[in-house]
């Protein structure tokens, strides 16, 4: 019956991704190379960080361990995982790392068409009290043929082909958008598998719950100090929002995703661009908010309308539900 063929039938991500391909004839199967190479690099990940603690993984890069090993730092050990996961898959040609100053132009025997931009390990602060953290991606693609510049990769959000995260949490998840809806994943470790739990996620048209550092608001600006002062005390008669930040951006984008909210991380007087990079973490973040039905702003524009004029750009961001992203965006305007 029909509970003993959902336990039997699994639909694995590398199952999903290629029924997504033969909605176009033209793909020759590089994107589900490309992605089970992602997918490699997240469960090795997802391993490290399970046995941080126990390895002793976590230390200073460059230390050694009591067998006089080098120790790697699981955010440098996540980044070297990932390049060689992605160079080695073939399919690549620029792949831009949190980790790395320089983009890495992947040699002309291995290249593909495919451009990568990632944080290996977002929120590592977090890694050492046992908290969330995840890895962050965004997908282009070049023209074939042509000779990969940084140009390439200095895009707008908008043109990304495909973009995802994978979190270390309670369980490992992977979410992922190729441009038509949002799909979540869950590790089965058992099956060394991810299976789809998560089918077509939607974000709710407005959520009660806001997420920011609110330690930084005596530098925030007007509207971001109205916005958040509203979320405390509604003048609309609704109740006020319940207040979450875990202070590692995959973990609360997840949530907001799933429960619907609003995730910032504004500009300040201390920090006129925010925090979060545009490339690798504002874009595929915003790309995934869109994809879910919600909105992503940067305080002036809709976020994957930006241009990145350097691969490290940071941004600031208001990303959530799409109701909730509307008032942010009406007290900008209303700033104007
Ligand atoms: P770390 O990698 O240093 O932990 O930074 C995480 C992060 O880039 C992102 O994941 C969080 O959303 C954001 O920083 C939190 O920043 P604050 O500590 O300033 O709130």
């Amino acid at each position: 019956h029909a509970g003993d063929a959902a336990r039997t039938d699994l639909m694995t991500i590398t199952r999903y991704v290629l029924n997504e391909q033969t909605k176009h004839p033209e793909s020759r199967g590089d994107f589900t190379i490309l992605l089970n190479h992602i997918v490699l690099g997240c469960k090795f990940v997802c391993s490290s960080v399970n046995k941080a603690g126990l390895a002793k993984l976590i230390g200073l890069a460059g230390e050694t361990n009591v067998q006089g090993e080098e120790q790697k730092k699981l955010d440098v050990l996540s980044n070297e995982v990932f390049i060689k996961a992605l160079v080695s898959s073939g399919r690549t040609c620029i792949l831009v790392s949190e980790e790395d100053e320089e983009a890495t132009f992947v040699e002309p025997s291995l290249r593909g068409k495919y451009c990568v931009m990632f944080d290996p390990l977002d929120g590592s602060s977090n890694i050492d009290c046992c908290v969330s953290i995840g890895t962050i991606f965004g997908i282009y693609m070049i023209k074939d043929g042509k000779e990969p510049t940084l140009e390439d990769v200095l895009q707008p959000g908008r043109d990304m082909l495909a973009a995802g995260y994978c979190m270390y949490g309670s369980s490992c998840t992977l979410v992922l958008s190729t441009g038509s809806g949002v799909n979540g994943f869950t590790l089965d470790p058992s099956l060394g598998e991810f299976i789809l739990t998560h089918p077509d996620i939607k974000i709710p048209k407005k959520g009660k719950i806001y997420s920011v550092n609110e330690g930084n608001a005596k530098n925030w600006n007007g509207p971001t100090s109205k916005y958040v002062q509203k979320c405390k005390f509604p003048d609309d008669g609704s109740s006020p929002k319940s207040l979450r930040y875990i202070g590692s951006m995959v973990a609360d984008v997840h949530r907001t995703l799933l429960y619907g909210g609003i995730f910032l991380y504004p500009a300040d007087k201390k920090s006129p661009n925010g925090k979060l990079r545009v490339l690798y973490e504002v874009f595929p973040m915003s790309f995934l908010m869109e994809q879910a039905g919600g909105q992503a702003f940067t305080g002036k524009q809709r976020a994957l309308d930006l241009v990145p004029k350097k691969i490290h750009d940071r941004s600031p961001i208001f990303l959530g539900s799409y109701d909730d992203v509307e008032e942010i965006k009406a007290l900008y305007a209303a700033e104007e």
